[in-house]
């Protein structure tokens, strides 16, 4: 049985306006949609010290603990719900509380290697990759991790240099070609307005399904 949940995934380098993107196309649909953070899915490091997370590469696919998303994508594209963990970026830490997220109409995976893999790639039903100047990016960047998530300028330049943009040319770009879609620049209105139009027309399905299902149960 398919369970009409529209799948995405948007992709792109660090500070590409993938979070915006995803929150821009999913406005009008209110409630029905459940958004998949990549992020939230980064290995649990906490059997190491906050120092030798602080140096770990968190650009690299095997940052990731891969197994854990596909399983939870599984479950939301089967209509059920899932403990999703949740992370802090200024511990570099997964936390101990897990949230519970329920399936909806449009499920958004949103995350720098949301393309990587191909099983993954396979659940999904829209690929976007959104690219943006490498230039933009880093000042983004820079912004985001100095003043929302705590972090020292000199830090967020040693790791851009050492880890993030080495490591968006070998793993992150390469799979703009698994893209169906590729969005340039995060805030481009005209792409995103398509996008919003196609979100909303795929919305309705799971919610009737969903309402069947729940009158067969009883
Ligand atoms: P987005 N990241 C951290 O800086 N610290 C962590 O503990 C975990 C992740 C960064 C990661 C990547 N890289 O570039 C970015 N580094 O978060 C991905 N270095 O997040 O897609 O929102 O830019
Ligand atoms: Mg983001």
């Amino acid at each position: 049985m398919t369970i009409p949940s529209f799948a995405i995934g948007i992709a792109g380098g660090t500070g590409a306006g993938k979070t915006t993107v995803a929150r821009e196309i999913t406005e009008n649909v209110g409630e029905a949609v459940t958004r998949v953070p990549l992020d939230n899915y980064y290995e649990d490091l906490s059997h190491m010290s906050f120092e030798e997370r602080a140096d770990a590469n968190y650009d690299h696919p095997d940052a990731f603990e891969w197994d854990l998303l596909r399983s939870h994508l599984d479950s939301l594209l089967s209509g059920q719900a899932v403990e999703m963990p949740q992370y802090d970026f200024s511990e570099h830490l997964r936390q101990d509380e897990r949230v519970t997220v329920e399936p909806t109409d449009v499920i958004v995976l949103e995350g720098i290697l949301a393309l990587y893999d191909e099983r993954v790639n396979d659940m999904l039903d829209l690929h976007i990759y959104v690219e943006t100047d490498a230039d933009v990016r880093i000042l983004r960047r820079i912004d985001r991790d100095v003043l929302e998530r705590g972090r020292e300028l000199e830090g967020v330049m040693e790791q851009y240099l050492s880890t993030v943009k080495p490591m968006h040319e070998q793993f992150v770009e390469p799979t703009k070609k698994n893209a169906d879609i590729i969005i340039p620049e995060g805030a481009n209105s005209v792409a995103v307005n398509l996008l919003e139009e196609k979100v909303q027309a795929e919305t309705g399905a799971f919610a009737e399904w969903a309402a069947r299902e729940a009158e067969n149960q009883l």
